[in-house]
């Protein structure tokens, strides 16, 4: 918490105007004085941020290729508690904040959830005040901007550095690292002892950029330490000696230079799908290494004992991407500190904890053998040996040769990542209950058989500052005027609001403060779109990647069923409703681009049909990400959870939404569980298989899209309009996904749950009707929410897993 007075702050503002750009306040753009404030706030909090103490806690390092932040201005005058002042004095020198606040790029170095929740991980961090650092990388173009053209997915670059620099980085050419990829490695020997030598590597360097994250009203500054790549400057500190030797041609250096930049040039803009390209690789290795050389390099500084390592550190890493920690790390303790490879073992697997984000067969990490020798020599060496020994470990332990196959951390000449996690850490964690069930019965049951104690659940979590408290002031406001202020610092206080689920008056101040939301995002809307929404009607969303199993299809399926209904009976008594999209498709997922392009047509022919105007409307609000979401989730009624049982992990934004007051109509997937486990199914709406029925299905060949097809009419005739004409401006994209439904059986049962949707959906309209009873399950909702803050989450992280000061002894080592 800083303080600074009004007086102090505008004089501070405008010595940093001058000295930045030697300018009068009034003639200064809006980018400029944006600047001046940063710049300001980054003095304020100077002091704190300097390096951590390491030699009195033990740190921990969360290893993410993605975060995905979001504006940073409002968070950060949130946090420090400067807002009111700031904006006072902002408002005597002629500027309005809010304008600086909507002005800030919203840096997009992420895709989806996984991204989004390693943000939230830090701001909680922080905020409880410990000592947690993120390591990534400073992508030059992050994840592509949405455009429709014509009702598909356009790409359009993210050139987020127009300026050159991001607003809130400091970059500290002192601390960058030399990366080495290729080359030849020999063992040779010195003195009588063996020493490994590595040869003709490319050197490439880091340069780190750090990002502070700002604790909630204490003194914690935590840094973002993001890298990127570039050719090594001549004056470079650290040896070269070994690299490649360049010719010294023009056209050699301009590859090289090439070579070393592409690397942090653009952020993979798959979510799902594993492609297995060499520069992904690549990226995985350079920040890993450098963050691995950062940590031991400050722990080196510091004297700090090399054989307790893992007591005063702890490396996370978030989902498989960042698995080369094992290996680097191993290799600095066998190269660099010269440890026996039992040591050095014992101390990287008590010093690594993982966690799996999802269980899609599609998705997992598997790198082909040859790839990496020749990209990574050394490292594949110590892949080989880690694999060699628990090869062995496994024989000693199992005769089942398929299940050892199945274990392998090499197989069928590709590195099986996930495995390499899970033979070399401590603790394996899923995000949320189910997920972490499927994990430990079905996916990973080997691992889990083998050593169940490594295995334990950490349901997600959100940033609570962030999703209520800055993005819906009004709500939190009300909140704040029934129970106080400390629900801000213990989300759990947010249980006291049951108290008022009988009062009328709350009820409508909750209302009004939904539909103050709604016309907020109607407003945009009508600005972007010229599209006439009511704010009266039910805002029905759904924002979230787009893939097949998230089911955005089931969605627009029963709105093409709602709209039949309407066209058959006019007179029909339908509470008037909004559907709102928003999703991006990896841009090469052609069934996820093709719905899009589906819901664009449908959206078209039911916006622009005067028979059911004033009953329904859909709106696909193009590039959606973190800022749009902060508009849309606090304005929505409804929040739509509908994937495939089983395939969604956890899910955070169904999190956000009941935060917010929203409804949820969920399939049991995911933390939906957790959702209904608190507020039981009274207060949401559920519907589909469940998982042990998708099981199943999966397990005997699934169902027969084609016999329901048949059977049940309703849906066939929904299901012919995407064939027949009947959506107009449809060609291709119709049939394509027809046949994902019809000819490919339907892999997510979209038509096998979507009877039991459109009842789910009936009741859900019906309860709309009596404004209280929905207004009162609202309320539920938002006060049993506290504990889906990442607080919560951190802590236990903290708790079972970085600070709980006990060794793991692997029999394998
Ligand atoms: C290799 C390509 C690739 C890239 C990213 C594969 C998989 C991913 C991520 C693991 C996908 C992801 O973001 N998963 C989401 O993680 C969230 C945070 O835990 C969960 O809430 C979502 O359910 C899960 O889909």
């Amino acid at each position: 918490m800083i303080t600074i007075s009004k007086r102090k702050f505008k004089q501070y503002f405008e010595s940093k105007m001058y000295s930045l750009y030697a300018q009068p306040i009034n003639e200064a753009s809006n980018e400029q004085h944006l600047n001046v404030l940063a710049s300001v706030l980054k003095d304020l909090i100077a002091k704190k941020w300097v390096d951590t103490k390491i030699d009195t806690e033990k740190e921990v390092y969360y290893f993410s290729i993605e975060f995905l932040l979001g504006r940073q201005l409002k968070s950060n005058l949130l946090n420090l508690g400067v807002e009111n002042s700031i904006r006072e004095g902002l408002k005597e020198l002629g500027i309005n904040l809010d304008d600086l606040i909507q002005s800030e790029v919203d840096p997009a170095l992420g895709n989806g959830g996984l991204g989004r929740l390693a943000a939230c991980f830090l701001d909680s961090m922080a905020s409880v005040g410990m000592s947690g650092h993120g390591y990534g990388i400073r992508y030059k173009y992050g994840l592509f901007k949405q455009k429709f053209v014509n009702g598909c997915q356009v790409e359009v670059p993210d050139n987020w550095l127009t300026q050159g620099n991001y607003l809130w980085e400091v970059v500290r050419p002192n601390k960058a690292i030399l990366v080495k990829f290729e080359g030849d490695v020999y063992l040779e020997e010195h003195d009588g002892n063996l020493k490994v030598i590595h040869k003709n590597y490319i050197p490439v360097m880091a340069m780190p950029y750090d990002i502070p994250i700002i604790g909630y009203r204490n003194n914690s500054v935590n840094t973002l330490r993001l890298w990127k790549s570039e050719i090594p400057r001549r004056d470079f500190g650290q040896t070269t000696a070994n690299a490649k030797n360049y010719s010294g041609s023009y056209e050699e250096a301009l590859n090289y230079k090439y070579y070393t930049e592409e690397i942090s040039q653009v952020l993979y803009p798959n979510d799902s799908n594993y492609a297995g390209r060499l520069l992904r690789l690549k990226q995985e290795y350079f920040f890993v290494s450098a963050g691995i050389q950062d940590i031991y390099r400050k722990y080196k500084k510091h004297k700090l004992n090399i054989h307790e390592l893992h007591k005063k550190v702890a490396i996370h890493i978030n989902d498989t991407h960042p698995a080369l920690c094992v290996p680097e790390l191993m290799r600095i303790l066998l190269d660099i500190e010269g440890l026996s490879w039992d040591e050095a073992w014992n101390i990287t697997i008590n010093t690594i904890s993982y966690t799996n984000h999802t269980i899609m067969a599609e998705a997992m990490e598997k790198w082909p053998v040859e790839m990496m020798k020749k990209l990574l020599p050394r490292i594949y060496m110590i892949v080989e040996e880690i694999n060699k020994r628990y090869l062995s470990y496994l024989n000693s332990k199992y005769s089942d040769q398929n299940k050892i196959r199945r274990m392998s951390i090499i197989n069928n000449g590709n590195i099986n990542m996930a495995n390499l996690c899970i033979a070399s850490s401590y603790s394996v964690n899923g995000v949320a209950k189910l997920h972490t069930t499927l994990l430990e019965k079905e996916v990973l049951k080997d691992f889990y058989d083998d050593t169940p104690y490594k295995f334990n659940n950490k349901t997600n979590g959100i940033a609570h500052r962030r999703w209520l408290m800055s993005a819906n002031p009004e709500l939190s406001g009300l909140i704040t005027n029934l129970i106080g202020e400390e629900w801000k610092t213990d989300t759990f206080k947010l249980k006291e609001l049951e108290n008022y689920k009988n009062d009328n008056h709350v009820l409508d101040r909750l209302d009004e403060i939904k539909y103050n939301n709604k016309v907020l995002l109607s407003n945009y809307i009508m600005d972007k779109y010229d599209i006439d929404v009511d704010p009266n009607s039910i805002f029905d969303v759904q924002v979230k990647r787009l893939h097949a199993y998230k089911r955005q299809l089931l969605n627009l399926i029963n709105i093409m069923t709602l709209y039949h209904k309407i066209l058959d009976n006019p007179d029909m008594d339908i509470e008037p409703r909004t559907f709102i999209f928003g999703a991006k498709a990896a841009p090469g997922y052609y069934l996820a681009k093709c719905i899009i392009k589906v819901i664009n047509s449908v959206a078209d022919l039911i916006n622009n049909d005067p028979r059911v105007r004033g009953k329904l409307k859909v709106v696909f609000i193009e590039n959606y990400g973190v800022s749009l979401a902060e508009l849309i989730i606090p304005a929505a009624n409804v929040s739509e959870q509908i994937s495939t049982t089983t395939k969604e992990a956890s899910g955070t934004s169904n999190m956000k939404f009941m935060m917010n007051g929203a409804i949820t109509m969920a399939t049991l997937d995911g933390a939906n569980v957790e959702i209904h486990e608190l507020i039981g199914k009274e207060n949401m709406f559920l519907f589909g298989l469940t998982a042990e029925e998708v099981l199943n299905y999966n397990k005997n060949g699934g169902y027969s899209s084609i016999d329901l097809y048949h059977t049940d009419l309703g849906l066939k005739q929904v299901v012919d309009d995407l064939i027949n004409g009947f959506i107009p401006n449809l060609g291709k994209e119709g049939r394509e996904v027809y046949d994902s439904l019809i000819t490919y059986n339907d892999e997510y049962f979209v038509l096998r749950d979507a009877k039991d949707y459109e009842r789910a959906q009936r009741e859900l309209s019906e309860l709309y009707k009596k404004k209280y009873d929905w207004n009162r399950m609202s309320l539920i909702n938002i006060a049993n929410s506290g504990v889906f803050s990442s607080d919560r989450t951190i802590k236990e992280y903290g708790r079972d897993i970085w600070f709980r000061g006990c060794e793991i002894n692997e029999e394998f080592n």
